[in-house]
């Protein structure tokens, strides 16, 4: 049996916590239990579900601190993302519970005479749910609610990075009113989240996480039985900044979208495509910005940067800057691995500027998930369009500019799942659907008013009370 330990990023000696890794029976007797509790929270009526769904959030909310705090130490984001992310799984909460009480289908008018149709949403039974260690609360949160909304039972597996904030938010979640064995957690690694998609039991996957991994989930997910797979990868997300933007806005939003969270959010902005004109004087204001950060224990009020999740991850940065200075790039001031006073063996990373990059290096097309920022210039905004499409992911993007038409076109040929106008490519809201185009997932959305689609089939019922045999587009 191996074990799974979680260390604070931003000192390792600073150990949050250990469990058992859970082998291919472990998850066996997870999946089978939590499909036992299944059965009966089925029949519980769907407000009744969201009563235990709004309690949740109450607690969360109660808890905010204590449990942003452990987020801070577990996964090295400053106390105020910490919180926000807290923020998110209670924002989650409200809106699940509302739909408990709202529309659950469509009524649609049927072609025929004495006849009525509508759709209404099943269950699919056990959901196996594989989370990243970047938002080891909030994730959990946009998969558990909706899943259980609609009558599930759950299986999850927290990034083994992050497993102590995993767990502490499904103890608030068994607090709440959940009954007993239908949330079940494991721990491990590539193992043990195979064993739980492949399951026979499992009727629907929720993986977020890398490409990569994601495509080995999803494949093998589908050889081993019918069942929903829903992903949600990496992000390229760009940044427009035309010449007539409002250069201090943008500079704001850069130095949020790029450098929060150490820059390890799917959706943190990892390029930068500046019009000629302004591009100069955009990078100076940046790298002053940039410059001025503090980098230290997330923990501490007065730190702006904590780390980066591990050395192995530093390194991993540390390469993809190498590569792309051998492409040609020049960095903008200061960058690389550094220390930080009373944080030993903390990995962390200056939040890098780099110039001069082209839309074919290296550093322009893979996901960096650290704090890099690729300087791309452009002559104007069908340039621009053309550079942040020509990636293989679609996540999130922004343009910058106080043109309404340029803003519009933008919005319009941009192919992302999220498109923002003059605000950072991170910070999507609760009500609003989340997820990408391309390889950034499979066509599905967490969040809003879609979250429930990969966690529920979609039955539709037919009506006849004519009292006679009426066929379809024959006697209508
Ligand atoms: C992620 O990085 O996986 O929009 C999620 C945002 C956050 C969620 C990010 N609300 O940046």
């Amino acid at each position: 049996m191996t074990t799974i330990t979680s260390y604070n990023p931003a000192r390792p000696a600073d150990v949050l916590g250990e469990y058992e890794s859970a082998d291919a029976d472990a998850v066996d007797r997870a999946v089978t239990a939590a499909a036992a509790a299944q059965k009966a929270w089925a029949k519980v009526p769907i407000p009744g579900r969201a009563d235990i769904i709004a309690e949740c959030g109450r607690l969360l909310a109660e808890r905010k601190d204590e449990l942003g705090t452990l987020v801070s130490r577990e996964a090295g984001k400053v106390l105020i993302e910490g919180g926000g992310e807290v923020q998110e799984a209670i924002d989650m909460a409200a809106y699940v519970a509302g739909q408990g009480r709202g529309s659950w289908g469509d009524v649609v008018p049927s072609e025929l005479a004495n006849k009525m149709a509508w759709t209404t949403r099943m269950p699919v039974g056990v959901v196996g749910m594989i989370t990243p260690w970047n938002f080891p609360v909030a994730i959990p949160s946009w998969k558990c609610f909706p899943a259980l909304l609609a009558g599930n039972g759950i299986v999850i597996k927290p990034s083994e990075l992050a497993p102590v904030s995993g767990e502490a938010f499904i103890a608030v979640l068994a607090e709440s009113g959940v009954p007993d064995g239908l949330i079940q957690v494991v721990h491990g690694t590539g193992e043990t989240g195979a064993a739980l998609t492949t399951h026979p039991g499992v009727g629907a996957v929720s993986f977020t996480g890398s490409v990569a991994t994601g495509r080995k989930v999803a494949a093998a997910a589908m050889e081993t039985g019918p069942r929903l797979v829903s992903l949600e990868l990496g992000g390229k997300n760009a940044m427009i900044v035309l010449d007539d933007a409002d250069l201090e806005l943008a500079t704001d939003g850069a130095i949020f979208g790029a450098f929060g969270s150490s820059g390890q959010r799917c959706t943190s902005t990892s390029r930068l495509i500046v019009q000629r004109g302004v591009a100069a004087e955009l990078v100076d204001r940046i790298r002053a910005r940039a410059d001025a950060l503090v980098l230290g224990d997330p923990t501490d009020p007065a730190t702006d940067v904590g780390p980066v999740i591990t050395r192995a991850s530093a390194e991993r940065i540390a390469g993809m800057l190498d590569d792309a200075l051998a492409d040609g790039a020049t960095i903008a001031g200061t960058s690389g691995i550094t220390s930080v006073d009373g944080c030993d063996g903390g990995a962390f990373f200056l939040p890098t500027v780099l110039t001069g990059v082209a839309p074919d290096h290296r550093i322009a097309r893979h996901e960096a998930f650290g704090p890099l920022l690729a300087v791309i210039e452009v002559d104007g905004l069908d340039q621009a369009v053309a550079v942040v499409n020509q990636v293989e992911y679609g996540l999130s993007a922004a343009i910058y500019t106080q043109d309404v038409n340029q803003a519009l076109r933008a919005v319009d040929a941009i192919d992302t799942g999220i498109v923002y106008v003059n605000a950072p490519t991170i910070g999507a809201e609760i009500p609003l659907p989340f997820g990408g185009t391309k390889h950034t997932g499979n066509g599905f959305r967490e969040a809003g008013s879609r979250g429930i689609e990969q966690f529920s089939q979609v039955k539709t019922v037919y009506v006849d009370y004519s009292g006679r045999l009426q066929r379809a587009q024959i006697d209508t």
